[in-house]
């Protein structure tokens, strides 16, 4: 697998996830390299010194180290479920930004000295925007799956795993169902794939 892209990436890391996803839809071949959070290969950190997961890199020498640009170069390449035409860069800026605070806060209080309470209903307030540009269509930029569910969807689902029950009492019903079809979804069962984690020298395993 020589000149193949090297993706380093983390099983549960929803900013993987979205990476891995969007890579596979592209039909393009990556070889993954799953990494320890804790124990960085010197090789991902020599590519991206900033250490955060994930990371491509291309057969060029070209590195991408951001996921949602991982995910638009990928796209570039290949799209053949035009996940590009269900593009909405300002929501996904803003489940960044905005939901990936409030989701930090709730998930790990003792992290950040948060309330968690206050963060989960802040939480549910961004989801809210979800529920109602879903009575619309099923998914986020129409009835079709686009690059914005893709984005999105992997944090909303640690939001809800964080208190599957309490989670499953919120007014938001469509939301539940989206998020039911892309976490059941045979591609995500695929960028789910457990891999052991990546040492050099290892035999190269390929993405797909
Ligand atoms: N903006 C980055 C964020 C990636 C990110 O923060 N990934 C986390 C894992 S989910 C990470 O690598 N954190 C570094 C660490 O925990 O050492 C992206 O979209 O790729």
């Amino acid at each position: 697998m020589n000149g193949l892209p090297i993706l380093y990436s983390f099983r549960r890391c929803p900013y993987a996830m979205r990476a891995r996803m969007a890579v596979l839809a592209s039909g393009v071949a990556v070889e993954l390299r799953e990494v320890v959070l804790r124990a960085k290969p010197d090789a991902m950190l020599a590519a991206s010194p900033k250490g955060t997961v994930p990371v491509l890199v291309l057969a060029d020498g070209r590195v991408v180290d951001e996921s949602l640009e991982i995910m638009r170069w990928a796209l570039a390449v290949c799209d053949p479920l035009d996940w590009l035409g269900g593009d909405d860069a300002a929501l996904i800026a803003d489940c960044d930004a905005t939901f990936k605070h409030h989701l930090d806060r709730y998930k790990y209080p003792e992290r950040h000295g948060s309330d968690p309470d206050e963060h989960r209903a802040a939480g549910v307030a961004w989801l809210s925007g979800l529920e109602a540009r879903l009575a619309h269509a099923a998914n986020l930029c129409g009835d079709a799956v686009g690059l914005a569910d893709i984005a999105i969807f992997p944090f909303v689902r640690q939001f809800a795993a964080t208190d599957r029950a309490w989670f499953d009492t919120q007014a938001l019903p469509r939301v539940r169902a989206w998020l039911a079809a892309h976490v059941g979804s045979p591609l995500f069962d695929r960028a789910m794939l457990r891999v052991p984690r990546w040492q050099a020298g290892d035999a190269p395993v390929r993405l797909g």
